[in-house]
């Protein structure tokens, strides 16, 4: 019988061998993934364990909050504010920052999160995730501001996401490559089922919200319609279609078979730079796709060098496979 290596081992030998994971990091990947097995549990019982609905409240950006992002937010900081690893964390639920409580040891990393990913595929039993992303807290100053957050994600130290699916599967990156990990329920542990995955180049495979067509811009409309036109059209070959509308499912399809993931900017709120958020969506989801060999960009920039001066700043994210990534930027400065 082949060896099952969990989460753990994976991580004590990146630590021994590669020296990437400072231990306070491999605790705090550690917490997070026992919080995702939390929120995985809760969202199994669904309307049975009545996690189902609307919470009758909106978050920050005006979204009304389902019970289950409420529920995922709450363990997420339950399981990382005690253990001394973190300083602050921040959550696409909450408009500030959480520091820390002063009864807990505070520790030098800045965690962030999308709790629940995909809320309007809750209710409707499709895929869902967890996204979280790991920065260091400046050293320079005592305490922790909302400024220390404001840091482009080429700074991120981990990052992931759990996708709560037929299977519940944890994607990492350390910065080494991708390893995914499913939860084996009668162990209680996640189990690496892959290492050093890779996206293809090329594909014939693309993911976008077809029904904000009439508002995008020509760069993006251009693209797509020559996939549409498929063999006959300049691409010389047939395009299909993908949209789960959780981005957690439609990146792990991307991570899994190759593709290409758009959000981009259109002209829907012109003064907003896209739907999807920069620090807990766009930038650790780059960063797994940049470290599988795909690309991230906004149109005009690597999503990883954008500086963010928000903490809820939103961005246009293209994502996936390189090539296809590359082509849509030539088409962005071609029609400028
Ligand atoms: P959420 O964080 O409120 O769930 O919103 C983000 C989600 C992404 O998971 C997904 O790609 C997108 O919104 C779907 O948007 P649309 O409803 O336009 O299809
Ligand atoms: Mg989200």
């Amino acid at each position: 019988m082949s060896k099952k290596v969990s989460l753990t081992r994976y991580l004590v030998e990146q630590q021994r061998v590669d020296g990437l994971i400072p231990g306070q990091l491999r605790l705090l990947i550690e917490v997070v993934a026992r919080a995702c097995k939390r929120i995985s549990f809760e969202i199994n019982k669904g309307a049975l364990g009545h996690v189902m609905g609307s919470a009758g409240s909106e978050n920050v950006q005006g979204e009304v909050q389902k019970k289950l992002d409420i529920i995922a937010n709450e363990v997420l900081i339950e399981a990382n504010e005690w253990g001394g690893h973190l300083a602050a964390m921040a959550s696409e639920e909450m408009e500030g920052i959480y520091v820390v409580p002063n009864r807990y040891p505070q520790g030098e990393y800045l965690l962030l999160f999308d709790p629940l990913d995909g809320s309007s595929n809750i209710d409707v039993n499709v895929s869902i995730g967890t996204i979280f992303s790991v920065l260091e807290k400046p050293q320079d100053h005592p305490g922790v501001t909302v400024d220390d957050f404001l840091q482009p994600g080429s700074k991120q130290v981990a990052a992931g996401y759990c996708i709560f699916g037929p299977q519940t599967t944890l994607v990492l990156t350390v910065g080494d490559g991708v390893a995914m990990f499913t939860l084996d329920r009668e162990q209680g542990s996640f189990i690496l089922v892959e290492e050093n995955i890779r996206i293809p180049e090329d594909t014939q495979e693309f993911s976008i919200n077809m029904s904000n067509m009439r508002h995008w811009d020509p760069a993006i409309r251009r693209y797509i319609d020559e996939c549409l036109e498929g063999a006959d059209g300049p691409r010389g070959k047939n395009f299909n279609m993908r949209w789960i509308a959780s981005m957690v499912a439609d990146i792990h399809r991307i991570l899994c078979r190759g593709g290409i993931f758009m959000y981009p900017w259109d002209k829907r709120e012109p003064q907003k730079p896209g739907k999807l958020r920069l620090m807990y969506e766009a930038n650790p989801m780059g960063w797994l796709i940049e470290q599988a060999g795909g690309a991230a960009s906004t149109g005009h920039q690597r999503i990883l060098e954008v500086q963010p001066s928000q903490l809820h700043q939103r961005v246009s994210v293209i994502m996936g496979a390189k090539n296809e990534v590359e082509r849509i930027d030539r088409y962005y400065q071609e029609l400028e």
